[in-house]
């Protein structure tokens, strides 16, 4: 890295860089190709900070959720006061809950041109982990892109993570798209295939920008996924079904299209079953990678994939770290504005498979929220794949909370994506196919096929009296005092 190698200082010494109330953009989508150093020591600052009875804290931009190293210690310390575009750690979600962060949950294909809109004003710092920095000054970016390539155009300094855990063998690996232009002079995105390049292996940084580069070998959070259970092994079922019926129907070729995962282990458990399934000659252009997919490569499955970011386990890490000579040619990971651009998602006509928290007896989907209050993560991709998809699915277990709770209600707490997106409910009961059918119909449908039994007949009775009490409001009659009942219920007794 002979270019930057003079600027080689400690953590503490890079995060001495960070001020009170900037703005720091930093690398890291779901748990990969986050910075693991200065978090850390600018939280011990912050903390010597508020010691001393002064302030310090910053606005923090990602490209998704980190770990606990990065969100963790810096809400640990108090160290952030507003947050975006996604999140996932229990510490940061407790602190936006309590009300001591601001977070802006945005999809996740708009942080990137919202910044160069000028939506959230300047940023002051970036600090991005590579995997390496070439003698000409390229950046060769590690387990995610995510927001990288932004965050080091816009932000006024630049702090380098530079990680030896990340394989060299990573060059090659990324197509980092630097066509971008901001309306009016926008310009098609001449994506036709899923692993079609559009842009350089590299990141670029103006050298003059970098004042600190920082070494470490600390390995990517690599979580764990639960073993595939009868209930998410039943909701992966359904889904395969549904693709050979829509192949018997003419509605998609044998080999698919592109497919797009959502996090979690539901969505996991799907790529898994698409291993055991007939098809071959899959492609996917998601946004991350985790363990089901690579197993998939691994199966000879699925023959290309393209993302922002992988989220494995330690074991799938370590794994693919192994082996990343034997998937050169099939991965590519871009920026997150090309991952989940709607114009690509379109074009490609992705199936889309994303978790959700409930849905309504009209299939609007929460994604996100408990008891309308509380943020679990937040939209993420889910939107954007979901509204431009060729197919969209959305999973859950029927119930949650040991049956405590349905996941089907007459009306959803909160609502991520509308009865007008979605087309495919599945829980372990059993799929809703939703398209071109209306309220009423849909309601029946989703009752019928998704409630589990122990609150099915309470769902229908509800949809027959709203029927019953809406002379003029046939098209989606509801109960308007009785709507979110099931909701206060639960937090009355515990129970819905
Ligand atoms: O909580 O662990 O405390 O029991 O929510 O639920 O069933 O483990 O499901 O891990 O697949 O996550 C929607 C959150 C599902 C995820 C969501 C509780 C449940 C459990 C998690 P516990 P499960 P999953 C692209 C796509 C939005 C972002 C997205 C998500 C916990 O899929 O964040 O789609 N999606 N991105 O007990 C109260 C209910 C509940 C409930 C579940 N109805 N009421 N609690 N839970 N249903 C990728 C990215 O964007 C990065």
């Amino acid at each position: 890295m002979s270019a930057l190698s003079s600027r080689i200082v400690s953590a503490q010494e890079a995060a001495a860089h960070i001020r009170h109330g900037d703005r720091a953009g930093m690398s890291g989508f779901t748990g990969a190709g986050y910075p693991k150093e200065v978090p850390g020591a600018l939280a011990a600052r912050a903390q010597e900070a508020h010691g001393r009875g002064e302030e310090f804290s910053i606005e923090l931009w990602t490209g998704a959720s980190t770990a606990p190293e990065l969100d963790g210690v810096l809400a640990g310390a108090s160290a952030v006061h507003k947050r975006l575009p996604f999140q996932s750690d229990p510490t940061m979600r407790d602190a936006i809950n309590a009300g001591r962060v601001e977070y802006v949950d945005a999809h996740l294909s708009h942080a990137a041109q919202q910044a160069w809109f000028g939506f959230y004003g300047k940023l002051d710092v970036a600090v991005v982990e590579v995997a390496e920095v070439l003698p000409n000054g390229l950046l060769v970016p590690g387990s995610s892109v995510g927001n990288s390539k932004t965050w080091l155009d816009l932000a006024d300094k630049v702090i380098l993570e530079v990680n030896s855990w990340h394989p060299r063998a990573y060059e090659g690996f990324h197509d980092v798209y630097y066509g971008t232009r901001l309306p009016p002079r926008r310009t098609p995105l001449q994506l036709l295939d899923p692993m079609q390049r559009i842009g350089d292996p590299y990141l670029r940084v103006d050298p003059e920008k970098v004042v600190a580069v920082v070494e470490t070998d600390a390995p990517d959070r690599n979580l764990p996924f639960k073993a595939a259970d009868e209930s998410s092994r039943a909701m992966a079922d359904h889904v395969v079904d549904f693709l050979r019926h829509e192949i018997n129907h003419g509605r998609l070729p044998k080999n698919l299209l592109p497919l797009q995962s959502g996090v979690g282990n539901i969505a996991n458990a799907v790529m898994t079953n698409l291993a055991h399934s007939e098809f071959e000659n899959l492609t996917a252009y998601t946004e991350v990678i985790q363990d089901g997919m690579l197993d998939l490569i691994d199966s000879g499955k699925l023959t290309a994939v393209s993302a922002t970011s992988f989220s494995l386990s330690a074991e799938h890490a370590a794994h693919f770290n192994e082996n990343i000579e034997s998937y050169k040619g099939r991965i590519l990971l871009r920026p997150q504005e090309i991952s989940n651009h709607p114009e690509i998602i379109r074009r490609l006509g992705i199936i889309a498979i994303n978790g959700m928290v409930e849905a309504d007896i009209y299939g609007n989907v929460n994604s996100t929220h408990v008891l309308s209050s509380s943020i679990i993560n937040g939209i993420g991709g889910s939107g954007d794949f979901a509204r431009n998809a060729y197919l969209n699915f959305f999973v859950s277990p029927s119930t949650a909370k040991g049956g405590a709770i349905s996941a089907i209600v007459p009306f959803a707490s909160h609502i991520d994506h509308t009865e007008h997106d979605t087309q495919i409910l599945v829980t372990e009961q059993g799929l809703a196919d939703l398209r071109a059918l209306s309220p009423r119909a849909r309601a029946r449908k989703i009752i019928e096929h998704c409630a589990h039994p122990d609150y099915r007949d309470r769902l229908q009775d509800y949809l027959n009296r709203a029927v019953a009490a809406s002379p003029r409001g046939q098209h989606t009659p509801h109960l308007l005092r009785e709507a979110l009942s099931w909701h206060e219920t639960y937090q009355q007794h515990g129970r819905m």
